[in-house]
């Protein structure tokens, strides 16, 4: 019986790349639901079947997509286009980024609009030609009183004279891909700011031990708060004096002196702009006038000076630690890669998934159209907004709500390091996107590598033989480090088909002064206060089971009392579980179950397996925190954030709402052009295209430990997408990775390796440490005028 159980969930992939090596004889596979999947991972196998079985490699098995990745940025002659034709139109007034002031309309970005779902589908499934390309170009009008940026489609591409520049207005629900801006004039902002830095010198020196005023030789700088601030009809921005850091890390997110101003910066003369208060220690002055009287007088004293030091610096220091002189335990790939990468089109396969990979300058990484066994399960999975809201007894804190969109997860994605980021082994991915009228590159900016977690996918031992599977997982990986901030993205993809989604953080926490702040956080360092916030990541997740008809089911462990026929007069307390659907968008905002009860499983109600049951996809939490955002009703957020209000929404899919944030709703968050809250009208979930929305994040309450930088052990969430009765049987038995070993009263009497071949080579190790000597940077290409011989290298996030 158990002989017959293992023989048959061997795969035929595996007898074929085994060859007679294999020393028990194989029945053919017990076929498992869209095999077709499985046949074409075994083609691009039977490619390398001349590996050597017992040889090592550091080979990339190459395949082809079966369909371009129409997901994909545009190209560089695609940018170049696309800048031209914009400058063409009359009525849009550029100027070119290189000659521009404030005072002149530029291009800002310029990104793949991404195809309609329908039209996408069309050409992955029925043969119809590939959806037409357009640009999604977003311009700056600044060569007026009230400068805001207008979205516009730009197509098709190639240009031809069929194409048109229109506006982008269909996925922005406030009917308009228009937002007012009110930081057109940053750079008169800094100047204003280093005015009042030169106003109050003489207290700051003395106060906080620096100045800040525009000088080479200043010791402090001046930041102000994100989201802009409207207030009774003005627009106010809160600013605080930060020591400028001495060594070399660049930590001053944890040096703030706790002296801060606002200045009323409305409209766009500098002239008639104002400071209209200032803040220290917990008292407020409204005017610079009474601040400076105040702080003149003899018994105003400093409460302690934000003084850099080694408590701010990532570079190995302390004690050292028992054996640490020793290289640590090292990932190893013997023989290449056991997936297939198209690295033009950016198109993976591995152990029956495939997927395309997707970059923007809005949200970075994304993945399309990922197949499991020959079929879609995601249309779409990707990172849509990012927010980290602040709350503190000081203003600027207190004013703090990053939706880092805004800075582009994209241009904030850069070089991974080799050997530390991801094993040396990794493949990795260029990416590129376009910023002030050129494209840049930032090489291997994503990683792709399979490893062994250190744990089996399964084990069992019986009085007589024990039975242990391997475990590989496949993991695509990008960092995005958005100001202080290092997001590390993560999907990693298992062999029994389930998908792990993780983000951790790390890097410098944006801390807060100490002075009267217990009441937000731990007093973690001299004068610092780990100030409290929220990180809420919003993703959006496209699930197609078997076709795009689906529906919601909610499966409920529920405590019960029941009079079984069996006992009678005796109920008896046990429990139950539920199911039914959730039909309506209104009831599908969903918070996690106290103790796990609720299961939420997205299923085709026409495809039941062949035991009744529905054929489904379930999101569930995974490792670490997750949460919704703590502040209710945010009067920083405003409605620019509806998607942070609960852990997991569903909607209905519309070509109109592909994204639930918009980058620049930061600049009024009580006039968001995209509010998501808009997405959730009522309509049906019952079999209709629905897609899910979820957050990772944590609340995040710094302590000593997140000095220097926070660490990814601790600062992470993640959730898993998992085939719910999907599957006849767990596929990971497919792996020939497996051991069987028999024993008898202390005798081992028999070993089945199924085929597993043990590399014999000598290691070098010199592929395992990388080289770090070509590490890059940023690579800039100019579009405008387009030359890519002036491609040029800078520093990371130089341009
Ligand atoms: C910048 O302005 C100069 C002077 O008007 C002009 O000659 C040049 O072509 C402009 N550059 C671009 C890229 O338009
Ligand atoms: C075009 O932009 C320039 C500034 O670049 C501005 O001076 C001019 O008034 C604008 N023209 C129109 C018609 O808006
Ligand atoms: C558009 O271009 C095509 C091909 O170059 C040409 O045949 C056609 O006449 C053009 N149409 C117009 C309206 O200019
Ligand atoms: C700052 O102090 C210097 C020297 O004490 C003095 O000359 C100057 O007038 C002061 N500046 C202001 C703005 O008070
Ligand atoms: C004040 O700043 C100066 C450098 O600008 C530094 O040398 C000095 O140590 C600082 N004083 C204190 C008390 O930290
Ligand atoms: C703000 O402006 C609006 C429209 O101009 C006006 O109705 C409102 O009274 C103003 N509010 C304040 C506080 O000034
Ligand atoms: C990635 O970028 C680097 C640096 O520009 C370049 O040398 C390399 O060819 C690129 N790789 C691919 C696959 O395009
Ligand atoms: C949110 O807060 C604002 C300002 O305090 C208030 O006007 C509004 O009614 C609140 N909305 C809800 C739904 O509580
Ligand atoms: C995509 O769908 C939207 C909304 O239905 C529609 O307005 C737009 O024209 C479509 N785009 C293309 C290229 O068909
Ligand atoms: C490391 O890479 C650099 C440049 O890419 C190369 O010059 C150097 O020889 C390499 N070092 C080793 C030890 O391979
Ligand atoms: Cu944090």
């Amino acid at each position: 019986m158990q002989l017959k159980l293992i023989a048959l969930l061997v795969s035929a992939a595996a007898a074929q790349a085994i060859g007679d090596t294999r020393h028990k004889l194989l029945p053919p596979r017990l076929r498992a639901n869209g095999q077709a999947g499985l046949d074409a991972q075994l083609s691009s196998r039977q490619l390398e079947a001349s590996k050597a079985e017992s040889g090592c490699s550091d080979g990339t098995i190459t395949t082809t997509a079966p369909k371009s990745n129409i997901f994909a940025g545009l190209t560089d002659d695609e940018f170049a286009d696309t800048t031209a034709f914009l400058h063409q139109q009359k009525f849009l007034n550029l100027t070119a980024v290189s000659n521009a002031t404030a005072w002149d309309n530029i291009i800002v970005t310029i990104d793949l609009l991404q195809p309609n779902k329908s039209d996408a589908i069309n050409y992955l499934d029925n043969g119809a030609p590939a959806p037409p390309r357009y640009a999604h170009a977003t311009v700056q009008f600044g060569a007026t009183l009230e400068p805001y940026v207008q979205e516009y489609q730009v197509g098709p591409l190639p240009i031809t004279n069929q194409s048109a520049v229109t506006e982008l207005n269909y996925i922005y629900n406030s009917g308009k891909g228009k937002q007012r801006i009110y930081n057109a004039d940053a750079a008169s902002i800094a100047t204003f700011q280093y005015q009042v830095g030169t106003q109050v010198a003489n207290i700051t020196s003395r106060l906080i031990n620096g100045t800040a005023i525009g000088s080479a030789t200043d010791t402090l700088l001046i930041g102000g708060n994100d989201p802009v601030i409207h207030e009774l009809n003005r627009t106010v921005q809160w600013n605080q004096f930060y020591a400028i850091n001495t060594g070399f890390a660049v930590d001053e997110t944890l040096l703030p002196t706790g002296l801060e101003f606002k200045t009323d910066i409305t409209g766009r003369d500098p002239s008639k702009w104002s400071v209209i208060g200032w803040y220290y220690g917990g008292q407020f002055w409204p005017t610079t006038r009474a601040f400076m009287t105040a702080a003149n007088s003899p018994d105003f004293k400093s409460l302690g000076l934000a003084v850099d030091g080694s408590f701010g610096s990532t570079d190995s220091q302390g004690a050292q630690l028992p054996h640490d002189d020793l290289y640590p335990p090292t990932a190893l790939q013997p023989q290449g890669t056991r997936y297939a990468i198209d690295m033009e089109q950016q198109y993976v396969e591995w152990m029956g998934f495939s997927f395309y990979i997707g970059f923007t300058r809005d949200t970075g990484m994304q993945l399309h159209n990922v197949e499991y066994q020959g079929q879609r399960v995601i249309y779409e999975l990707g990172l849509q907004e990012a927010l980290a809201h602040y709350a503190s007894i000081d203003p600027l804190q207190s004013a703090t709500a990053y939706l880092d969109s805004y800075y582009g997860f994209g241009p904030s994605s850069f070089e991974l390091v080799q050997g530390f980021d991801c094993p040396a082994y990794a493949t990795y991915v260029n990416a590129s996107f376009y910023t002030q009228e050129a494209s840049h590159t930032h090489a291997n900016a994503i990683c792709l590598f399979e490893y062994d977690p250190g744990y089996p996918i399964s084990r069992h031992i019986a009085s007589d033989y024990t039975t242990v599977s391997k475990h590989a997982d496949l993991i695509l990986r990008s960092v995005a480090t958005v100001g202080n901030y290092d997001y590390m993205f993560e999907y990693a993809f298992h062999i029994d088909g389930s998908i792990h989604v993780t983000v951790r953080a790390s890097g410098y926490i944006q801390g807060a002064y100490y002075a009267e702040n217990e009441e937000y956080g731990f007093h973690i360092h001299d004068v610092l206060s780990g100030n409290m916030h929220d990180h809420v990541l919003n993703y959006k997740l496209d699930l197609d089971v078997l076709g795009t008809k689906n529906s919601l089911m909610r499966s409920n462990v529920v405590p019960a009392t029941v009079q079984y026929n069996w006992s009678p007069g005796v109920p008896r307390n046990t429990m139950k579980v539920e199911r039914d659907f959730i039909t309506n968008e209104n009831d599908a905002q969903i918070n996690w179950d106290y103790n796990g009860a609720t299961t939420y499983t997205v299923v085709n109600k026409d495809q039941k397996n062949q035991y009744g049951e529905y054929r489904g996809y379930t999101v569930t939490p995974a490792s670490g925190s997750i949460v919704h955002l703590t502040v209710q009703n945010s009067t920083d957020l405003g409605s620019s954030a509806n998607w942070a209000t609960n852990h997991l929404y569903a909607v209905q899919q519309h070509d109109s709402e592909p994204r639930s944030a918009y980058p620049y709703n930061n600049q009024d968050t009580n006039k968001p052009a995209v509010d998501f809250g808009k997405f959730i009208n009522g309509e049906s979930l019952d079999q209709e295209d629905i897609v899910l929305y979820f957050n990772l994040g944590m609340h995040h309450l710094p302590q000593t430990a997140d000095l220097p930088v926070t660490v990814f052990t601790t600062a992470q969430s993640s959730m898993l997408i998992i085939p719910q009765n999907y599957i006849d049987y767990n596929p990971s038995k497919a792996t020939i990775h497996n051991v069987r070993v028999n024993f008898n009263n202390g005798v081992v009497t028999d070993i089945d390796t199924f085929g597993t071949v043990v590399p014999q080579c000598q290691l070098d190790f010199g592929s395992v440490a990388a080289n770090l000597s070509g590490y890059t940077g940023e690579i800039i290409t100019p579009k405008y005028p387009y030359d890519p011989s002036a491609a040029q290298v800078a520093n990371p996030g130089a341009a």
